[in-house]
């Protein structure tokens, strides 16, 4: 399965209770870095448009940034004799070790120079403990820890959220997957995010196990705003 495979909504008209999720847009995940994703840049300027549109309505952006310890257990480097994208399975960790990337601190952590961060109301850092990963913003991969989104989220009365960034296959596809399962509404926005594409089904199983969640998709030109709907200031 791929994305030209996947049907759209119509259309969607977002409204009180939604959150905007931007999940990882860093420097290491954009060409030139560390774990680049092809033409992970040019999502930038959709996701910068729609985020001002969320604000707009008062509605929240939430960041995640993925935030690992030097050394981290998904690094290749930590693995004696293992180079990146070599399999390994265990417990979370993999399928495949990964090139050092978004080093805590580190210029290849930080958010992409043109991404207007200032759209965000919360940020949610993830991967910071050294013996596990974690893709989805809300579950490390023992998928039990919590990051704290899903706790910020229900907080702020948030049912219904719209995904977007890096990378398709890997962590948007998980921060949606593990928000279908806990009760959310979860809009998969598939012309703003960029896939890793490793190993070689990752794509057709995020968009098959997504679609099994109820996860929905939709293109960002879909997205309609409603001035009438706007969330009042307080
Ligand atoms: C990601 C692999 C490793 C992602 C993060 O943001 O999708 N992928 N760390
Ligand atoms: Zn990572």
């Amino acid at each position: 399965m791929e994305l030209t495979d996947i049907q759209h909504k119509k259309g969607v008209t977002p409204r009180e209770g939604d959150g905007l999720i931007v999940v990882d847009m860093q420097n290491d995940f954009m060409p030139g870095g560390a774990l680049a994703v092809d033409n992970g840049d040019t999502i930038v300027p959709g996701i910068n448009n729609l985020m001002k549109r969320f604000n707009e309505q008062n509605l929240p952006v939430i960041f995640t940034q993925d935030w690992h310890t030097e050394n981290h257990k998904s690094f290749a480097s930590a693995h004696e004799g293992k180079e990146p994208n070599d399999p390994h399975e265990e417990p979370g960790i993999g399928p495949v070790l990964w090139p050092d990337h978004c080093v805590q601190g580190s210029e290849g952590a930080e958010f992409h120079p043109d991404l207007k961060t200032a759209y965000a109301q919360a940020i949610i850092r993830k991967g910071y403990n050294q013996n596990r990963d974690s893709y989805s913003g809300f579950l490390e991969n023992d998928h039990k820890t919590e990051t704290g989104l899903d706790g910020y989220l229900q907080s702020r009365d948030i049912s219904r959220i719209f995904v977007c960034g890096l990378a398709l296959d890997y962590c948007v596809f998980f921060t949606a997957a593990d928000g279908a399962g806990k009760g959310y509404e979860v809009q998969y926005i598939t012309d703003l995010t960029m896939p890793v594409g490793s190993p070689e089904d990752s794509v057709s199983n995020a968009l098959e196990t997504m679609q099994e969640k109820g996860v929905e998709f939709v293109k960002s030109d879909a997205i309609i705003f409603d001035k009438n709907s706007k969330v009042k200031a307080v």
